[in-house]
Parts: structure tokens; C-alpha cells; sequence
């Protein structure tokens, strides 16, 4: 169970390779999993399985399991109103006062006159649900262990002998029938034996033991959240059961499988009855077709697209192993599929349609206070979450951030007109599954109302890929135009150039300094990122109110305000400036690099602005010179960023750097702590780097970096609603096949080679060759 050293990683591994002989083909199932030779010694280590709602991260200790269990919508604290009631009268003197250029000033007043909070009431939370704890008491000599995740069929498994008895763990979390599953065999019969108990780090829970069931309640937060329920129902092979106050025991089993279901109050209902309901539905299936329906219904997810980078090596090494070699220089490019993969396995595991959108950790979140409260960041995290989503096939994961921002929509249209005096929808830096979107805390992050607006880039995208009309009537125009009413109100014109400004608001968490002096602000009027959100939701509404045909009255207003938007600006020194002025930056390598949001996620910056294009590309390297990329998140984002400049190489290294500079044992992204969106943002990026539909084209391989020479990527979408299999060879386009979902034109491009297919069939499939030629059609 201890490390191996890196060189004797290499030894072992060409010894191993050479002789055993084995072939990528033969062995590609071992390249899917994350496994370790010992147990998790603290939670960064242990492997997290999930349904989108309920999960759990397993630890794998041979004496004493521990299962850490999530349920997403465990959250302490209740609605409320923080709006501070001098926002209205104070806001037009911050705007003069920055207009003024009177920085620190303006600071002081919004912090005092915007901001809002109330001390005694503190901010909501995210927290675990609890711990399963399975105690085998297994001891004495303990051989073979090994704790993987196999991330093609969902499935963690624990397995090791003790004193000659081979025992096997599964652990998974299931969709379709809403339960946890705990499956423990042995290769002897009557050998499986252990006590099982359900407690909460808090030590506030009520648990009740009935025959082979344990109940655990609390109503978390102090009675100030929400009420949750949890029931542990054992079903052993043979052997039997002993139940104790607050535990079971099984003895002397052949086998047993333990159900979890767990709910709050949340969505409503009452968290008992749900529970058993689920409980009553899941244990009358047996193990092997629980088993098979989580499997079934996961992989219809998953096996949507698939990944060869070329080259085949780590899978015969532990996961740790494989980290700390890349550490330490070494390239395991399967650990980069491996990695690519985990992103869209964490998404299936942790946002599904119906429930709440991935947090900050997605659903997995350790004890009672995980950092940022595991909240709903929405000035970048969240919405990096979805990067992946639409891209990598899995669209309709998206939908529970689009509710949210849905019910976000009665909160923010009450700040929009208590707090600024306008309409529309508006929300700031972050809020949490009780909808509140007044800003709140410092100006540093809080004074920001481009929330909703940003999201609102993803809600496009969301028709783009998908196509659906009547989606995009109903659910996700609505909040467009809110949001687009919201910016229209909002931006003031600035009395030096005449145009459209927003403020008084931050580039998200930089801050300049003051011209003449060493004192720092961050308030101005029309920060970059805001300027390229609005211009971005004017744009993105304008087209989708004509895609509706409706609003042609706003749409007009719509098109006025975009055409008088202060426009972005280069700087002195070729880069994109990030303030309306050159100030001097006391944080040049800040991992926010906000004014590049219109080369990624926007579209505002490609090869068809060839000035701001090179602007962005200095930008970025100035970042990064600095010290840019230390989070994990800002890592990801340069991945995108250099995915979107055609720069395969840079796109490449800082995959390279994220993996060896954030990326923990279990391949979670390390902001530092763990944070989700790295994950996230990393499958995106490399996503990016190999297919791009931002520029009005279907582009193939367009940063596609040396070292991944041969190799294919099949099941990836444009927008349009294309599925796109590509396949390179020697570092060029072999062949691609294009399934048109929806019917529309294509324009399809590699290099400098182009295509237009006027329409295309939908439901059919299109070949090309390497030249773009269409080989077939079917
Ligand atoms: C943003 C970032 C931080 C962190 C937090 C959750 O505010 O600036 O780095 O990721 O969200």
C-alpha cells in the first residue's frame, strides 16, 4: 500500500508492458478507471459516485468503511432580504462620483449606500448529508487491495482479501430507481459480516433502527433549512441480522446489499414519505437488475462520445501514481482521456434534469461547512460547470441551471426594482438555492449585476445546439428578455464619450489603482466584461426574439442600445484593456482575466477581428506571465482561451499544467480546495480544441497540438445540432461524419478549406474526406 517512486514507475512500466505484451485494443477498459492500492486517507482522496442528486464519496477502508453521502439539496438557512434600503438614492451619486474619476470615493459610498447584509443573519450553506460507516473489523494480513471507480459503467468497487477471504464492495448511485447501492460479496459463503451505522458530523440527527432498517432525520441548520430523511435498508444473503439502537448487525452473511434513498423538503413533499416510496420501489428489484438499469441508464449518457488520443501507457499504474508522474514531467496522455471523461462523468453524477444544477463541488461536498459554502458562484463557476455540457453531448444536463435561473426570476426582478429603480431581471456574484440576488458583502465581488446576464450565454447556447423552439419559447426567451430589459435600464451614458456604460460595477474580483497614487479601487463605469456580456445578451435576445418571431417592438429598442455600447478597447500596450482607463494593476496575473469573455465563452473576439484577436492573444500571455492560472478554474478557462486563439501547443501545455499544478490524487480540480468547475472547464477546453462552432462554422481540429498525432474524437456537437465524429491521422483530418439533428445549413471548415452545404437532411449522416469531400451520405 505505499507510493511507488516515479522511477521505479518507469521500470515497472516498461518492464510490465514489454513482456505482458498488451495491446490498447485488448485492454481498454483498464484505461476508464481511477484506482488506487490504498484507501482514501482523507476526502480529496476517496471516489465520488453520484445520480445528479444523491452521492457519496467511499473511502475503502478494509477494517471500516466510510461512505460520506450527499443529497443536493441538504442547505441550511431560508429566504431573505439583505437589500440595503439607501441603494435607491445612493446609486446616482457612486455613478458621478466615478464619472468624476473620484475612485476611492465611490468605493466608500456604494460599500456603505449599495451594499447589503445582515449580520445576524447568516449565509445559507450546502452540507453533507451524513456518513454510512460499515464496520468489518477486518484485520490481521490484508492482500490485493484495490479501490477503483470505473467511470464507463459508474461503478466503484472495493476488493481485497482478508485472512484468505476475497471480499468485493459495489457502490453506485442510481437514476432510474433513486437509490444508493451498497453490494458486499465474498468468495466464501457465510462469510460476509459487519455492523452498519448513519450518523452527521453536527451530531444533531434523530436515528432509528427497525429490524434491518435505519432511519436518520434532522432538520439541518439549526431548524433553519431544510428537513431532511435517510434510510438504510440491509437485505443479506443467508446469515442474519441483529439490530441494535442506532445500528445493524449482519452475520455471517453470503452476501448483502444495503439501499439508501434520501430527500429533503426541498421541492416539497414530505422527506419520509419520499424515502420509503423510493425504498418500497428499489427493494423490490433484486441487485443484478438495480445493477443493470443504473448501468443502462448511465451509459446512455456516457458512451455518447468516446476519445483516443493516440497513445496508451498509465492505465496499468494507480491513479496517484499516474498524478505524481505527470508532476513530475512525465506525459500519460491516457490520463488526459481519463481526465476528459471524468468531467462528463461528474456532470451525469451530479446535474440531471429535475434537480438542482451543479454547485461549486457539484454534489459532493465534505462535513458542515464546505469552503464558498458550495454555493451557486454565478460571475464564472457556474457557468463554467455547463461548458461541457452542450459540446460533449450532454444538453440536456444543462436544463437544471436553466431552471434555476428560471426561479432566480421573482428575487431578481424585486432587487432590479427595489435596489436599482428598473425593471427587468438582475443578479450579482453568487447566490444559493434560496434565490437571493441583492448584492450583499464587499464591492470587491458583490458589486457586480451581470449574474443572470452571463448566464444568459448559456441559455443561447443551449437552443443553438439543441434546436428546440418550444423550449426556447417557454422557458429560456422569458428570461432573456428579463435579463436584456434589466441591462437596458441599467446602462447609463457616459457624459466624456456619449456611449452606453455599465456601473457602478467591478471586472470580477480585480481591482486597479487609483491614477496618481498606490491606493487600490475596483468600482468604475463600464468595465470591459460587463460592456461584452450586454452586447452578447442584445445580441443573443435580438435572435432569438426573431427565431420566435415576437417582441418586434423591444427588438428595436434592443438593436438602438446595442449599437450605442462603449465599445472594447485596445490599450497602449496592444492588449485588451480590462477598465474604460489604463490603469495600472496591482494583480497583472489575477486568475479573473474577465475582458477575455468575448473570445470564450462569447464569440465577440475571433479570427474575424483580426485586432482584437491579436489584442486577446497578448492578453492572455501578460496574464500568464504574471502568474496567471494558479486556480484551478483560471487554468481551464486558458484552455479554452488558447483552444479559441488556434494555438494547439499553449492549449496543450496549460492542459499539462492543470493536470500537474491542480488536479488532486482523485482527479477532482484543486482550486485550491477542491472545486468543480476546473473539471469542467478542463473537458470543455479540450473539447474546444478539437471542434469549434463559436464563428458561424462548423471548424475541425482547429487546435489540434502536435503530441496528439493520430487519434479520434467521435460524438462531439456543434451548434446547428451536428454530431461530429473526427478522426486524424499524423496530425491531420482523415475523415468526419456529421449526423444532422436538426435539419440546418452547414458550413463546414478545416485549415483553409471550406465547405456550405445549403441544407442538410435531418437524421442523416455525412461523410467527408480529408478534403471536405462528401463521401456518403446515409
Ligand atoms: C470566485 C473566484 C474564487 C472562487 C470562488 C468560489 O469568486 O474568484 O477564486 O473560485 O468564486
Amino acid at each position: 500500500m505505499k507510493h511507488l517512486s516515479i522511477p521505479t514507475i518507469f521500470i515497472l512500466f516498461m518492464a510490465f508492458y514489454i513482456s505482458a505484451g498488451i495491446s490498447r485494443a485488448q485492454d481498454s477498459s483498464a484505461m476508464l478507471k481511477i484506482w488506487f492500492t490504498h484507501p482514501a486517507a482523507e476526502w480529496n482522496e476517496a471516489l465520488p459516485v453520484g445520480n445528479g442528486r444523491l452521492g457519496a464519496m467511499i473511502f475503502g477502508s478494509v477494517e471500516k468503511e466510510r461512505l460520506e453521502l450527499n443529497e443536493q439539496t441538504v442547505w441550511t438557512g431560508r429566504p431573505r432580504w439583505d437589500a440595503n434600503p439607501d441603494a435607491l438614492k445612493t446609486l446616482p451619486e457612486v455613478r458621478k462620483l466615478l464619472f468624476d474619476g473620484k475612485y476611492r470615493e465611490a468605493d466608500e459610498l456604494a460599500q456603505k449606500g449599495i451594499m447589503g447584509w445582515k449580520p445576524d443573519n447568516p449565509p445559507a450553506t450546502y452540507q453533507a448529508l451524513g456518513d454510512l460507516y460499515l464496520d468489518f473489523g477486518h484485520a490481521g494480513e490484508i492482500r490485493d487491495y484495490r479501490r477503483e471507480l470505473n467511470i464507463e459503467d459508474a461503478i466503484a468497487k472495493v476488493t481485497y482479501s482478508a485472512n484468505g477471504t476475497r471480499y468485493t464492495r459495489e457502490v453506485f448511485s442510481s437514476a432510474p430507481d433513486q437509490v444508493l447501492v451498497v453490494h458486499i460479496t465474498c468468495n466464501k459463503p457465510g462469510m460476509v459480516s459487519f455492523t452498519s451505522s448513519l450518523s452527521r458530523p453536527d451530531g444533531r440527527v434523530t436515528t432509528t433502527t427497525t429490524g434491518n432498517e435505519t432511519d436518520m432525520y434532522e432538520h439541518v441548520g439549526n431548524g433553519v433549512g431544510v428537513k431532511m430523511f435517510t434510510r438504510l435498508k440491509i437485505i443479506p444473503e443467508g446469515g442474519k441480522i441483529i439490530s441494535g439502537s442506532d445500528s445493524i448487525r449482519v452475520e455471517g452473511a453470503n452476501s448483502a446489499t444495503l439501499y439508501l434513498t434520501a430527500a429533503t423538503d426541498y421541492f416539497g413533499g414530505d422527506p419520509s414519505a419520499i424515502t420509503s416510496g423510493q425504498m418500497n420501489k428499489a427493494t423490490a428489484r433484486d441487485y443484478s437488475e438495480i445493477k443493470r438499469r443504473h448501468v443502462a441508464d448511465y451509459q446512455s449518457l456516457f458512451k455518447r462520445v468516446t476519445l483516443d488520443l493516440g497513445s496508451s501507457d498509465g492505465g496499468y499504474f494507480p491513479t496517484d501514481a499516474r498524478v505524481t508522474a505527470m508532476q513530475n514531467g512525465y506525459v500519460d496522455t491516457d490520463l488526459l482521456e481519463l481526465y476528459y471523461q471524468f468531467g462528463r462523468y461528474l456532470l451525469i453524477s451530479s446535474s440531471r434534469p429535475g434537480g438542482l444544477p451543479a454547485n461549486l463541488q457539484g454534489i459532493w461536498a465534505d462535513g458542515m461547512n464546505p469552503p464558498w459554502s458550495a454555493d451557486y458562484h454565478i460571475n464564472i463557476n457556474i457557468e463554467m460547470n455547463y461548458w461541457p455540457s452542450e459540446i460533449t453531448n450532454l444538453g440536456e444536463l444543462q436544463e437544471p441551471f436553466i431552471d434555476f435561473i428560471d426561479a432566480l426570476r421573482p428575487d431578481a426582478e424585486r432587487t432590479a426594482k427595489e435596489v436599482y429603480g428598473i425593471h427587468g431581471i438582475v443578479a450579482h456574484y453568487t447566490t444559493d438555492p434560496w434565490y437571493f440576488t441583492e448584492p450583499t458583502g464587499n464591492i470587491g465581488y458583490g458589486m457586480w449585476p451581470m449574474g443572470i446576464a452571463w448566464s444568459c450565454q448559456n441559455i443561447w447556447d443551449h437552443y443553438l445546439f439543441g434546436g428546440d423552439k418550444e423550449y426556447l419559447r417557454k422557458k429560456s426567451y422569458p428570461i432573456m428578455k428579463e435579463a436584456a430589459e434589466f441591462c437596458i435600464e441599467w446602462l447609463v451614458k457616459d457624459p466624456h464619450t456619449g456611449f452606453l456604460v455599465s456601473g457602478p460595477s467591478i471586472s470580477p474580483e480585480n481591482r486597479f489603482y487609483i491614477p496618481g497614487t498606490h491606493e487600490t479601487a475596483c468600482l468604475v463605469m463600464g468595465p470591459t466584461m460587463d460592456q461584452m456580456i450586454i452586447r452578447d445578451l442584445l445580441q443573443n435576445t435580438i435572435k432569438a426574439s426573431m427565431v420566435l418571431d415576437t417582441d418586434k417592438t423591444f427588438r428595436n429598442k434592443m438593436q438602438k442600445t446595442l449599437v450605442r455600447l462603449a465599445p472594447t478597447k485596445i490599450g497602449s500596450d496592444g492588449r485588451i484593456m480590462e477598465w474604460p482607463f489604463e490603469f495600472g494593476e496591482p494583480e497583472p496575473g489575477h486568475r479573473h482575466i474577465s475582458h477575455l469573455y468575448g473570445l470564450h465563452p462569447g464569440n465577440q473576439i475571433t479570427e474575424n477581428t483580426p485586432e482584437l484577436f491579436r489584442a486577446a492573444r497578448k492578453t492572455i500571455d501578460y496574464r500568464l506571465a504574471h502568474g496567471g492560472g494558479h486556480t484551478g478554474w483560471s487554468r481551464a478557462w486558458i484552455i479554452n482561451f488558447f483552444a479559441r486563439l488556434k494555438d494547439g501547443e499553449k492549449a496543450y501545455e496549460n492542459i499539462l499544467a492543470l493536470l500537474r499544478k491542480s488536479t488532486l490524487s482523485n482527479l477532482f480540480d484543486n482550486h485550491p480546495p477542491f472545486q468543480i468547475d476546473g473539471n469542467f472547464g478542463g473537458t470543455a477546453g479540450m473539447t474546444e480544441m478539437l471542434l469549434q462552432s463559436h464563428a458561424g462554422k462548423v471548424e475541425l481540429l482547429p487546435s489540434l497540438p502536435s503530441e496528439w498525432k493520430t487519434g479520434y474524437i467521435h460524438g462531439i456537437v456543434a451548434r446547428g445540432g451536428f454530431v461530429v465524429d473526427i478522426d486524424w491521422e499524423k496530425g491531420l483530418l482523415n475523415k468526419v461524419k456529421i449526423v444532422s439533428r436538426n435539419g440546418n445549413p452547414l458550413r463546414l471548415s478545416y485549415g483553409a478549406k471550406e465547405i456550405y452545404l445549403e441544407k442538410t437532411e435531418k437524421g442523416k449522416t455525412y461523410t467527408f474526406g480529408s478534403d471536405l469531400s462528401i463521401q456518403e451520405k446515409e
